[in-house]
C-alpha cells in the first residue's frame, strides 16, 4: 500500500514554491535539511527513568528550506495547516546575550528555542519556510523532528563540532525552555540518530545506541492515529515526571533505573498507590524493553507482540496515560490472527498506536480496525468519520531517512 504522505522530495519542492511566493525569489544559496518523526516500539515513559527506549525513526519528515540573510533578523513561514495563527514569525536575533523569550505562536517557539540553544553561537540572520508531513499532536514526535530540522539547517548556516549526541540534548534543551515539556531525550535522538531499516535500543543513561535490524519483508509496522490530539505540556506528563522522582528518592536511587521490583516491594508502606504504580510500570517497562529488543534481533515476534501487548496494559492502568480510543485501537487490532502485537506509543493521552504483524494480513488487519471500532464523538462534536484516519503503513525495506542537504 502506497503511504498517504509526501516524500521529503515533495515536501522539499512545496518548500521550494513557497519560499519564492513568500519572500519573491530564491536566494543564491538556498539549503534544504530534513529530520525524521519517530514511532515507540516499546519503552514509554522510561527515557527521563534513565531507562531503556526502542524507536525507530519513520519516513515521515519536517522539512525547512531557507537562505541566509545580511542582517540579524529571522523570518520563517509554515505551512503547517494545523499550525496556531500566524503562519510567519519574524524577530530580530539580539546581539546582546538577551535570551530569546518564548511567546506566541507556538510553533516558533521551537524556532527561538533551538537558535537560543544552538551550540555555535551567535547564529545570522535567515529566512525560511518550514512544512513536515508528522502529524501534529500525533505522538510521533512533530516537535523534536521540527527541532533537529531546525538544528539542521543552522548547522548549514554556521557549522558546529557536528557531534550528534550534543545536537539531540540541544533540542532537547529547546523543547524544555520553550515549549515547557520537560521531556526525556529519546525524541530527539531517534530524529537525529534514527537511520532506514532499524530500530534503536537506546540507553538514556549511558546515550549508546545499538541498532536492531528490522528489515524482514515478511514484518510491517501499522501506525494508526486515533486522532486524539496529545498535549504534553498540559500538567499530566510533568506529574508523571515528578512522580517518578520521588518514588526514586524513597527508594534512595538516582533514579528507577537503579531499582528493582524488590526494591519497591520493599518500600511499599512508605509511599501512595499511585507513586507505587507509577514506579511498577517503569521498572518492569524498562526490563521489557531490553527483552523485547533481544526478541526482534532474534526474529520472535510473538514474544515481542506480547512485550507490546503487556507494555500498553500497564500504561492504561499503571502510568494512566492511555484514553479510550487507544485502547480500543489496540483490542481491534489484537483481534486478528497474524498481528504480533499492538500499544500506544509516544506521550500518550491520545496519538497513535503501533502494530507488528504479519505482512500478509495487512489488509485485512486494516479492514477489521475499520469496521468494528465506532465513531467517536470529539468534544461536541461527532466526527463523521472513521476516526482511524490516516493509516500509515510502513514498509521497513522501504525506510529512507537522512537529515539530507540539498
Ligand atoms: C514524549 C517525550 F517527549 C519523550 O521524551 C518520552 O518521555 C515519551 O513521551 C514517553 O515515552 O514523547
Amino acid at each position: 500500500m502506497a503511504s498517504p504522505f509526501p516524500t521529503a522530495a515533495e515536501l522539499m519542492v512545496e518548500a521550494r514554491r513557497m519560499y519564492v511566493q513568500t519572500y519573491g525569489e530564491e536566494a543564491p544559496r538556498m539549503m534544504a535539511v530534513c529530520a525524521p518523526g519517530r514511532v515507540n516500539l516499546i519503552g514509554e515513559h522510561t527515557d527521563y527513568n534513565q531507562g531503556f527506549v526502542l524507536p525507530m525513526a519513520l519516513p515521515l519528515v519536517t522539512v525547512m528550506l531557507g537562505s541566509e540573510t545580511s542582517d540579524q533578523d529571522v523570518t520563517v513561514t509554515t505551512l503547517n495547516e494545523d499550525a496556531d495563527e500566524p503562519r510567519k514569525i519574524h524577530f530580530h536575533l539580539p546581539t546582546d546575550g538577551t535570551p530569546l523569550s518564548p511567546g506566541s505562536p507556538k510553533w516558533a517557539n521551537y524556532v527561538k528555542g533551538v537558535i537560543q540553544h544552538y551550540r555555535a553561537p551567535p547564529v545570522p540572520g535567515f529566512r525560511a519556510v518550514i512544512c513536515s508531513s508528522v502529524p501534529l499532536g500525533g505522538g510521533l514526535s512533530s516537535s523534536a523532528s521540527l527541532e533537529v530540522a531546525v538544528y539542521t539547517f543552522l548547522q548549514q548556516l554556521k557549522p558546529d563540532d557536528k557531534d550528534e549526541i550534543s545536537k539531540a540534548v540541544a533540542c532537547q534543551q529547546a523543547e524544555h525552555t520553550h515549549a515547557g515539556v520537560p521531556c526525556g531525550i529519546m525524541d530527539q535522538f531517534v530524529s537525529v540518530l534514527g537511520r532506514a531499516g532499524q530500530a534503536l535500543l537506546i540507553d538514556c543513561r549511558s546515550m549508546e545506541a545499538t541498532p536492531v535490524p528490522l528489515a524482514d519483508p515478511k514484518l510491517v509496522i501499522l501506525i494508526t492515529n486515533s486522532n486524539v490530539k496529545h498535549h504534553l505540556n498540559g500538567s499530566e506528563y510533568p506529574t508523571r515526571r515528578r512522580q517518578c522522582e520521588e518514588a526514586a528518592s524513597i527508594l534512595g536511587k538516582d533514579s528507577l533505573r537503579d531499582a528493582t521490583m524488590k526494591d519497591l516491594e520493599d518500600a511499599r508502606d512508605k509511599m501512595d498507590n499511585v507513586t507505587y504504580r507509577r514506579a511498577q510500570h517503569v521498572i518492569k517497562e524498562i526490563d521489557r524493553t531490553v527483552r523485547a529488543a533481544e526478541s526482534l534481533k532474534k526474529g520472535e515476534y510473538k514474544e515481542f507482540g506480547k512485550l507490546m501487548v503487556e507494555s500498553h496494559n500497564s500504561l492504561r492502568d499503571l502510568y494512566e496515560v492511555s484514553c479510550r480510543e487507544l485502547d480500543e485501537l489496540v483490542t481491534a487490532a489484537m483481534e486478528v490472527e497474524g498481528v504480533f502485537g499492538s500499544r500506544m506509543t509516544g506521550g500518550g493521552f491520545g496519538g497513535c498506536t503501533v502494530t507488528l504483524l504479519q505482512a500478509h494480513v495487512i489488509d485485512r488487519t486494516i479492514l477489521h480496525i475499520q469496521i468494528t471500532t465506532p465513531i467517536f464523538t470529539f468534544g461536541n462534536r461527532t466526527s463523521p468519520l472513521p476516526y482511524i484516519f490516516p493509516h500509515l503503513v510502513v514498509s521497513l525495506l522501504q525506510l529512507y531517512l537522512p537529515n539530507c542537504e540539498w
